[in-house]
């Protein structure tokens, strides 16, 4: 890589189902094609000892306080931070599956207050990119069983819908909402031409927090 020129930070945001999982997969590939270093990453990154614990109460083996489990989200991105960091200003670009928003949402959609979702969350590094993906949360129980999983029931994750469209107004300087009912291939094609778009613009300015 040439000096200076640092990776992007792209974040795929939404409820459960919304198809993160497999556009996230379809733009390292894209990018990785096209001899672009790129990672892809996933936030709740459950193998730390923070991240285990968070698999627990995600698994319903635990319970804890709503805000207790928010905290452990959040510490669990903090602690990937310098990793994160080092990684884009050696050049690679992250693909990463969840951020901060869905701190946000699904905590506040609990009913926690917002502005206090949020506070543990500035200071991480700002992504350059949130692809958004919206489906309504009738059509996602449509498409299988939701898991076993503590949050995935219906009327949770509309509630969650209801936070990510609040806060995707509130950052919409680098958020992109996209309609997750389309089908895989044109989601991809749109997701694929912003990011080869935004990867030159961003590669020389420098990384920013939230
Ligand atoms: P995933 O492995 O990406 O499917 O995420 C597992 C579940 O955890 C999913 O229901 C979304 C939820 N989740 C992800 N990040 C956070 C977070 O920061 N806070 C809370 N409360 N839930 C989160
Ligand atoms: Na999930
Ligand atoms: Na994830």
């Amino acid at each position: 890589m040439s000096a200076g020129k640092r990776g992007a930070l792209i974040i795929f945001e939404g409820c459960d189902r919304s198809g993160k999982t497999t556009q996230s997969r379809l733009l390292v590939e894209l990018l990785k094609s096209k001899g672009i270093p790129t990672l892809p990453m996933n936030f709740p990154e459950r193998s730390s000892s923070i991240g285990q614990v968070i698999n627990s109460y995600l698994t319903n083996s635990k319970d804890l306080p709503d805000e207790v489990i928010h905290l452990m989200f959040s510490a669990n991105r903090w602690e990937h931070m310098n990793q994160v960091k080092q990684k884009l200003l050696e050049g690679t670009t992250l693909v990463v599956d969840r951020y901060s928003f869905s701190g946000v949402a699904y905590s506040a959609a609990k009913g926690l207050d917002f502005d206090w979702c949020y506070a543990p969350e500035r200071g991480l590094i700002k992504p350059d990119a949130v692809f958004y993906l919206r489906a309504p949360s009738n059509d996602l129980t449509n498409r299988g069983q939701y898991g076993e999983e503590r949050y995935e029931k219906v009327e949770f994750q509309g509630r969650v819908a209801e936070v990510f469209d609040r806060i995707c107004s509130k950052e919409a300087s680098y958020f992109h909402k996209f309609d997750a009912t389309q089908s895989v291939e044109d989601l991809h094609a749109q997701i694929g031409s912003i990011t080869e778009e935004l990867l030159p613009k961003v590669a020389t300015q420098p990384l920013d927090t939230l």
